[in-house]
């Protein structure tokens, strides 16, 4: 076989891509990665901004395939900063020697279907072209970075920076006059670290996000020893869990709603002294009930109040209309003590829009603002930005990004219809962005080799009604939830003109999975492989498992 002639093209060489590799080539086949970057690391590539970390544990967010890799790695801290991840995957990539079958400054620009060759023609921007019978689109979740225009920004005479193509030198804020735009995540980790440097620091907020403490510390060899001696009962319990780190199965029987307030606020005492995401996995009905969220926003407000001390900056930073965690949850190291700084403001661009951009700073419309550098922390197209910018065409030229301009539209979250032997990892519509995302990556991985290996020289695609059933039941499922009471990127609300609907599924880690392997099992059921349907129908709702005592919540939540 040639060089452009593949088994598999896999798109990306972050966590997705350089696991689908290794398990490809265990199988005989040769896949080659084409990626845009000039290293391995995907997110963790361009990520540099200061601050950037993962907000799941470090023992939990790092691969589970191989027991020497896992024994031998020593993860420094309980959240792993960006550095350290990105030594990791290249340890990684040299350790399994995947970087031979690495095409790295090479960026994707089409896909073609070639239906009389059961083969897709890949498509580089350096003009190279390679026939592959499988595509993996590993090219994840966060991928796209979100510059929204603001008028005016060419006559700035300081620096910008995006925090999601972070220069490779760093760069140093010594003595600055700094300006962020956003209170996401990126921002949230990188104001503390930027205000350290600055000589002043004006945030720009258009909404205040809830902040857990992360309690960050450096790990102690005994507990890491501890991990490592129960490492496969720990992973095993991760994979058990709704979003598949161990602390994130609801813990308690009651709901939230039934009980004294004294003893919610108790038990989120706890949550807090913990830190980090497992806060809201407290009781059952705090995903659901406007009510039960009620007492978990209102307790991250108060914490908000005590940390700040100018009232008037506090209440500003306290999200007030929308539930806690509907927004992707953030995870702080003093971020909210920065305000109590005295070269650090807060301004409101609700209260004062931004106007332009100006030569010397931005203009807000009572205000103008000078600046040396300018941070943009405006996250990312999400979830299918990257993906709608390759021109991926399947069956008789029909463009991915047309059929899903309403939003999109998978089987699983791993294929769509009419794109056929073409694999997403964490597609829309699978838990993804909603799990660790190392977790739900390896599923994918494993399932997408298994399917490859069991398809062969052959040809799989979804059925379309299996596909309009698993949008309706992704759907629903969101529909049952407080994630659509706040605008947030898991609905495209930051990108102005994408359609409105929930990209991830969350139905639960293991539901998830036991379903995936139940399709597997039950000869594809949902797709058909050289076009003949499989025979077995995959109904979801009989894998959830559904607490009978939420369904009034929801009720009396739709009615009022
Ligand atoms: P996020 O969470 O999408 O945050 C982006 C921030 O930028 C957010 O505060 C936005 O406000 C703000 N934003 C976006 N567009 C604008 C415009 N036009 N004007 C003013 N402010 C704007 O991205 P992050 O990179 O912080 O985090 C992404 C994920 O990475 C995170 O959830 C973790 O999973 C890791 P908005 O809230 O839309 O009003």
């Amino acid at each position: 076989m040639s060089d452009t002639e593949l088994d598999v093209a896999i798109v990306g060489a972050g966590f997705s891509g350089l696991y689908m590799l290794h398990r490809l080539r265990k199988m005989g086949l040769k896949a080659t990665i084409f990626e845009a970057g000039d290293g391995v690391g995907g997110t963790w590539y361009w990520n540099r901004y200061p601050g950037a970390r993962c907000d799941i544990e470090s023992m939990e967010y790092s691969y589970s395939w191989d027991e020497e890799l896992e024994q031998e790695w020593e993860w420094s801290e309980r959240y792993s900063p960006q550095p350290e991840i990105l030594d990791y995957i290249n340890h990684v990539a040299d350790r399994f020697d995947l970087k031979r079958d690495i095409r790295f400054s090479t960026r994707v620009e089409g896909c073609h279907w070639d239906a009389d060759a059961n083969r897709w023609t890949v498509m580089t921007d350096g003009g190279e072209t390679v026939s592959a019978r499988f595509v993996v689109m590993a090219t994840g979740c966060l991928s796209s970075p979100n510059k929204p225009d603001f008028e005016g920004e060419a006559d700035f005479e300081g620096d910008t920076y995006l925090t999601g193509l972070w220069p490779h030198e760093g760069v140093d804020f010594t003595g600055q006059r700094v300006g962020v735009i956003g209170t996401g995540s990126s921002a949230i980790q990188s104001i503390p670290i930027i205000a350290k440097e600055a000589a002043s620091l004006t945030v720009f907020q258009r909404t205040p996000n809830y902040a857990i403490p992360a309690h960050n510390h450096p790990l102690d060899p005994e507990t890491v020893s501890e991990v490592k001696a129960d490492y496969h009962a720990i992973r095993d319990q991760a994979r058990e869990e709704a979003a598949g780190f161990v602390g994130s199965k609801t813990e308690h029987e009651e709901l939230a709603t039934e009980l004294p307030p004294e003893q919610v606020r108790e038990e989120l005492e706890k949550r807090w002294a913990r830190g980090g995401l497992t806060f809201m996995a407290s009781y059952p009905d705090m995903g659901v009930s406007l009510k039960a969220n009620d007492m978990a926003a209102e307790f991250i407000r108060d914490k908000i109040r005590d940390r700040v001390e100018d009232p008037e900056t506090a209440e500003l930073l306290c999200p007030k209309d929308y539930p806690a965690g509907a927004k992707r949850m953030c995870v702080d190291i003093h971020y909210y003590e920065t305000f109590n700084q005295d070269h650090v403001s807060l301004v409101d661009i609700n209260a004062t829009p931004i106007e332009r951009i100006t030569a010397k700073g931005v203009k807000t419309s009572d205000t103008e603002y000078a600046f040396d550098s300018i941070v943009f922390a405006t996250g990312f197209d999400a979830m299918t930005g990257t993906l709608a910018k390759i021109d991926i065409r399947g069956r008789r030229g029909a463009k991915l990004s047309e059929k899903w301009e309403a939003g999109p539209l998978t089987y699983l979250g791993l294929m769509s219809a009419g794109f056929p032997n073409l694999f997403l990892v964490t597609g829309p519509q699978s838990p993804s962005v909603i799990s660790n995302m190392i977790v739900s990556i390896e599923q994918h991985v494993e399932w997408i080799a298994d399917c490859i290996g069991a398809v062969g020289a052959g040809v799989i695609e979804p059925l379309e009604q299996a596909e309009q059933e698993w949008v309706e039941h992704t759907n629903l499922i969101a529909s049952m939830t407080v994630y659509p009471y706040a605008k947030s990127w898991y609905l495209g609300d930051n990108i102005p003109g994408k359609p409105r609907i929930f990209m991830a599924y969350l139905g639960g880690v293991p539901q998830y999975r036991r379903m995936c392997d139940w399709v597997a099992e039950n000869g594809y059921a949902g797709f058909a492989v050289d076009g003949s349907p499989a025979n077995a129908k995959l109904d979801p709702m009989e894998f959830l498992e559904v607490d009978e005592r939420l369904l009034p919540l929801i009720a009396e939540r739709e009615a009022a």
